[in-house]
């Protein structure tokens, strides 16, 4: 498949799922933008008009059974959805394992695993179905590298990394395609450090001062450029940092 016409995008009022849908719009794709803001789902829709016809869908993707119903009830010219960007996800909290909130996980592992293996179950029989497809998930560094605070978010990338790999294993003969980008700090309109800094925008600032981050469009470049490879290439995966960031060293409590 190497040009897909419809993608559906998570988390698509903000930050990389903001910008992956206006790349998309502008390489002609039609857009299902979910998110739950219906204002800054409607605001996206009338910035991207005259570019990509567009459907939004509010819903709360880790309520299943409104998922399903939103999925399900596509209309006609939107149901058949060629490119999943399964990027809504968050991080709830510094703090360590031992100190965590159970509400805190359980949120993370609901939107971060459960929803994005949801729209994959409901989506990609219709992807093998067509003989066309292409599932883009987005995980993180943090999937790949532990560091204090990072515990059930990171291992909640991690899980999204496997999973990205064992569908790969699964897709082995179909022509649907599967990437996994895992994107470092990202500045910009993302919302990410403020909702891991629980709405805290001092701590939140703090945590990016000085730091040149990425972009949420430096993540949308790797999605339209994964997209954009020949039908016989898969980008397994896309690992990338800022320039400012690297993975800790190995820490040791010595006690003499
Ligand atoms: C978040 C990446 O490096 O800010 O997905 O933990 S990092």
């Amino acid at each position: 498949m190497t040009k897909p016409e419809t993608a559906l995008v998570t988390g698509a009022s903000a930050g990389i799922g903001r910008a992956t849908a206006i790349a998309l719009a502008e390489r002609g794709m039609k857009l299902v933008l979910v998110a739950r803001r219906e204002d800054r789902l409607a605001a996206l829709e009338k910035s991207l008009q005259g570019k990509a016809e567009c459907l939004t869908v509010s819903v709360d993707i880790t309520d299943p059974a409104s998922l399903e119903g939103a999925i399900r009830g596509l209309p006609d010219g939107f149901a058949d959805i060629d490119v999943l960007v399964n990027n809504a996800g968050l991080a709830l909290g510094l703090g360590n394992a031992q100190n965590a909130d159970w509400n805190d996980w359980s949120t993370m592992i609901e939107t971060n695993c459960s929803a994005a293996a949801h729209l994959i179950q409901l989506l990609l029989p219709g992807m093998v179905a067509r003989a066309r497809g292409h599932v883009i998930n987005v995980g993180s560094v943090a999937g790949s590298y532990p560091y204090p605070g990072g515990n059930i978010y990171a291992a909640s990338k991690a899980f999204i990394e496997a999973l990205t790999l064992n569908l790969k294993a699964d897709l082995f003969g179909t022509a649907v395609r599967v990437t996994n980008i895992e994107p470092g700090m990202v500045g910009g309109d993302s919302e990410f450090s403020l909702v891991r800094n629980k709405g805290n925008a001092e701590s939140a600032a703090k945590t990016r001062q000085g730091l040149a981050t990425l972009e949420p469009e430096d993540i949308a470049d790797c999605v339209t450029w994964a997209l954009d490879r020949p039908g016989r290439v898969n980008i397994n995966r896309i690992e990338l940092m800022p320039t400012a960031q690297a993975p800790g060293r190995m820490a040791y409590d010595r006690k003499s």
